[in-house]
């Protein structure tokens, strides 16, 4: 036990060294990462240097600000990938979130294959986005979902000057994805990531994207651990 304290204490404080930064994300004094200022039409990325090991069992947690403008946008998404881009891969900015594309049918700047945790915080019906703020699982650079989780809660905010809490889980025995928002599981779901979405490839990039349009918000986020272990 004393071993694994080590270890995650050493990962954690590597973690927040080692980020490789694309568009208009910037180092913030405290540690955090900005991914996009509160300003129109801006989009940053946020990669950890380092690839997952998906054969391994994982757990990232961190914490993420969304703004202080209930009708701000775009959001933010977590993102797992191997675009054949790597490091340089990101999406469409404004409602695709940095990650996605305006079109689900029609090729677009995107990131894929990949999954994604999108947390989002502007509707935009050409996505089928609810009125509220909403979290959803996307998969493959397409932003359009057809499954959300706002608490049941039409008034749903993430835009609220407060770092919100999340726990991103993967499990590779189970094949399972659990996601956490202060205290809520947010997303659960089987997935054969390896073989159903990477085509075999086990290493692969992991990390944040962000983006505004005509509306926008201070998005950052702040990684709190990244953890391993055999669970
Ligand atoms: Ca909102
Ligand atoms: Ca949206």
């Amino acid at each position: 036990m004393r071993t694994l304290t080590i270890a995650f204490w050493l990962l954690s404080t590597v973690v927040k060294a080692q980020f490789f930064m694309i568009g208009d994300s910037e180092r913030m004094q405290d540690g955090c990462i900005m991914l996009t200022p509160d300003y129109p039409y801006s989009e940053g990325l946020a990669y950890y240097e380092d690839k997952l090991d998906l054969t391994q069992y994982f757990q990232i947690e961190f914490d993420i600000y969304f703004g202080d403008e209930d009708i701000g946008a775009d959001g933010i998404a977590f993102v797992i990938h191997d675009d054949i881009r790597q490091f340089q891969a990101h999406g469409t900015w404004g409602e695709c979130l940095g990650y996605g594309r305006f079109n689900p049918y029609y090729p677009g700047n995107s990131i894929d294959p990949s999954i994604a945790i999108e947390f989002d915080t502007y509707q935009n019906y050409r996505q089928n986005d609810p009125e509220s703020d909403h979290i959803a699982f996307l998969e493959n650079g397409v932003s359009m979902h057809t499954n959300y989780w706002n608490n049941e809660d039409e008034a749903f905010n993430l835009e609220d000057d407060l770092l919100h809490s999340f726990f991103f889980r993967w499990n590779p025995e189970k094949k399972e994805i659990r996601v956490f928002l202060d205290g809520f599981e947010v997303y659960a779901g089987k997935r054969d990531l390896i073989n159903d979405i990477f085509n075999g490839q086990t290493q692969v990039i992991w990390g944040f994207t962000a983006s505004t349009g005509r509306e926008h918000n201070l998005q950052y986020f702040c990684l709190k651990r990244f953890a391993f272990n055999d669970q």
